[in-house]
């Protein structure tokens, strides 16, 4: 298991002024940094990821489906747009040197419709990943589609649910990605949901139930890291929490308040956890 730290602590879109933070969260003592990107256009992504390495940390490489972008519309040129956007993702994923492009990758974060998600829908999102895991396959990358809670996405909420999507998709290419902040709300068992997504578990994120410190709160940490164990996890476990005082993040994670002393203590204790964990 590695431990990695999301960039979306500090920077809503990280880039070449941010380099600075590699060799401090080196020095914190985590093995990679995943970087979050919500635009991928002029991203120096071969540089970004060559500091990395020169620093000895691995990199993984995060995003999300946001605004209108949404894989499920009704409107096939949407849908056209959003494929183009996930296939940008891989490619930056690969040039950077991530094996993982990670996030919700169906329906735009915070879209929610007032129903539940029609058949329509569903055919979409499997036309548009298995194209989309098509392209991650042939780029060496491993895309980690996200359950979000149902205050984030009416899509798909549940491990159980990704399972399903993995099955109908059918691409070694492409997995899941389990985030604990969201499996406390959504799901009855850790363990449970870790197991459902068996061989399909691509990425995990470590992430408090008030998207504090891993081990400062409630998620049941005991549970989900011998459930990892059990599978035999070699994956990334990366802690991801969002900046409170960053405005755009705040505003996008609805942060209310500082979940720890600070940014950069929130990551050292989060650390420190998960090493003892
Ligand atoms: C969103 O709630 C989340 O957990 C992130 O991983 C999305 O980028
Ligand atoms: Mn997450």
């Amino acid at each position: 298991m590695k431990i990695g730290l999301n960039t979306l602590l500090f920077t809503a879109g990280f880039d070449r002024e941010h380099l600075p933070l590699l060799g401090q969260v080196k020095r914190w003592g985590f093995d990679g940094i995943e970087i979050a990107r919500f635009a991928f256009d002029g991203f120096p992504a071969r540089e970004i990821g060559q500091a990395a390495k020169d620093e000895g940390l691995g990199v993984t490489f995060c995003s999300a489906l946001t605004g209108g972008t949404s894989l499920i519309s009704d409107d096939a040129a949407v849908r056209g747009q959003a494929l183009d956007f996930l296939k940008q993702g891989i490619d930056t994923a690969r040039e950077i040197g991530s094996d993982v492009f990670l996030g919700p990758f169906c329906a735009p974060v915070g879209f929610l419709p007032g129903r539940r998600p029609n058949e329509d829908e569903w055919r979409w999102a499997v036309e548009g990943l298995k194209a989309a895991a098509a392209h991650a396959e042939a780029a060496g990358v491993r895309i980690a589609n996200e359950p979000l809670n149902r205050f984030e996405t009416y899509f798909v909420n549940t491990a159980a649910r990704a399972r399903e999507l993995c099955d109908a998709v059918g691409s070694p290419a492409h997995g899941i990605l389990f985030d604990t902040f969201h499996a406390n709300i959504e799901e009855r068992s850790f363990a449970q949901a870790l197991r459902a997504c068996g061989p399909h578990l691509a990425h995990v994120h470590a992430c408090e139930n008030d998207r504090g410190a891993p081990g400062s709160g409630h998620v049941g940490w005991a549970e989900t890291f011998a459930a990892l164990k059990e599978m035999d996890y070699q994956g990334w476990v990366v802690i991801e929490s969002f900046g409170a005082r960053i405005p755009e993040i705040a505003a996008a994670a609805c942060i209310w308040r500082d979940l720890a002393e600070s940014p950069e203590a929130l990551a050292q204790e989060g650390l420190r956890f998960i090493r003892n964990a």
